[in-house]
């Protein structure tokens, strides 16, 4: 079986998604997730001038090959733009290998190792108050764990709080701007606050809700150790990303101060990246997104090489990720014996007319149908209806103007 043409799509149906579109010479079709939020078109470029000549008239089932190839073949590695690129390709191919053996991805896999995928959901609120009504919200729909995003005393805008009250799917935790809008940060303001939102959200909703945080690469390693010693005896589920974590080593010193569990690797793109962390069991969860991280060849590895140190999978889940790339990452969860949880942010509802998906959401859960693949299809003629929109995420100031982390 040959692969005949690779066709890049760009829509945005709510938000831009970049997929890309693999068919056989059997009639086959594979669909896989580019998208990079705020750099779309340099993966569609990338796919289009670079990678779409190589593939056609390559052997559809050798995806091991073809990952190695994109990877090594390209003498530059990694790299965000790659390795979405790689993971597109990577994905249109399991799902065109899983349809021509008529099973559903996690079948080739390993098949199931559980009946469902326990999933957390966003929570936000400027005001401790707004922040409950949300969290009570998420309880309502079912789940039973819980992100929460507070504002903070004398920030005007800040990661992860906005729209608050706002539609499930409708809900955005930044703005996406023409150009980058400008957010503002304050470390003490911060910290001093956090305890406190914490504090009230546990006494309100009691032990069993599982509480997240995502820091959002913000603090320095000895705030995220004194951050994650403050919060410990409202017992987060984990702390996400408190550091930006280039210099790995750096989460020693977090790890010697407190016991709270550690997510990290959103904005990773290689194993590589966590070679450290994982090695010397600095984290307890691996965030990476199957679009980011090179696609399921190379997060089953990231996977496997977790689980030798009790490491889970917490796959990004956010809605900048397609219904594609979001469908790979539940197959994965699935299959391997180191899930953790699945973040599920949802999708604008205009993507609904541009993705058929076959997984369901019930009672805190997300689930896998038995079709074939992946379990998405790509309407080509809605997608034309919305037109790519160029957005950028924001960017972060402290106070005298020093460029932040976002
Ligand atoms: O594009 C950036 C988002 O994917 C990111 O800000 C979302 O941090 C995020 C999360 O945990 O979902
Ligand atoms: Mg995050």
């Amino acid at each position: 079986m040959k692969i005949e043409s690779a066709e890049v799509f760009v829509a945005s149906p709510g938000r831009n998604y970049v997929t890309l579109k693999l068919t056989t010479d059997t009639g086959l079709t594979g669909l896989g997730d580019a998208t990079l939020n705020g750099r779309e078109l340099a993966v569609v470029a990338y796919l289009q001038e670079h990678v779409a000549p190589l593939l056609v008239g390559r052997d559809a089932h050798a995806i091991e090959d073809t990952w190695q190839y994109l990877y090594r073949g390209a003498y530059w590695r990694r790299g965000p733009v790659t390795m979405a690129a790689i993971a597109a390709v990577d994905m249109a191919l399991w799902d065109i290998k899983a349809k021509a053996a008529q099973m559903p991805l996690y079948q080739l896999l390993g098949g199931p190792s559980r009946t469902k995928l326990r999933a957390y959901a966003h929570a936000t609120g400027w005001s401790t108050g707004e922040l409950i009504a949300s969290v009570q919200q998420r309880i309502d729909e079912g789940f039973t764990a819980v992100r929460i995003q507070p504002g903070v005393p004398g920030l005007n805008r800040t990661y992860g709080v906005n729209g608050a009250g706002s539609a499930l799917g409708a809900y955005e935790p930044a703005a996406r701007l023409a150009l980058p809008e400008e957010e503002d940060w304050d470390t003490s303001a911060y910290m001093r606050h956090i305890p406190g939102v914490f504090g009230t959200v546990r006494d309100k909703f009691g032990p069993e809700i599982d509480l997240l945080h995502d820091v959002h690469h913000r603090l320095t390693p000895i705030q995220a150790a004194k951050l994650g010693a403050a919060l410990e005896p409202f017992n987060p589920f984990w702390l996400e990303d408190v550091t930006p974590a280039e210099n790995q080593a750096a989460l020693s010193l977090v790890r010697t101060h407190t016991t709270v569990p550690l997510a990290i690797g959103e904005t990773f793109n290689s194993i590589f990246d966590y070679q450290i962390l994982i090695r010397d069991q600095l984290i307890d969860y691996v965030r990476s997104a199957v679009t980011h991280a090179g696609g399921i060849t190379a997060m089953r590895k990231l996977a496997d090489y977790a689980a030798l140190y009790q490491i889970k999978l917490a796959i990004h889940g956010p809605s900048d990720i397609s219904p594609v790339g979001f469908a790979a990452a539940l197959h994965l969860d699935l299959a391997v014996h180191n899930f953790g949880i699945q973040e599920y942010m949802m999708h604008p509802v205009q993507a609904r007319d541009v993705f058929d998906v076959d997984y369901t959401y019930a009672d805190g859960a997300l689930y896998l149908s038995d079709s074939p693949g992946l379990g998405v299809r790509y309407d080509e003629t809605a997608a034309a209806a919305y037109p790519y929109e160029r957005a950028y995420l924001p960017v972060n100031r402290l106070k005298d103007g020093t460029l932040h982390d976002w």
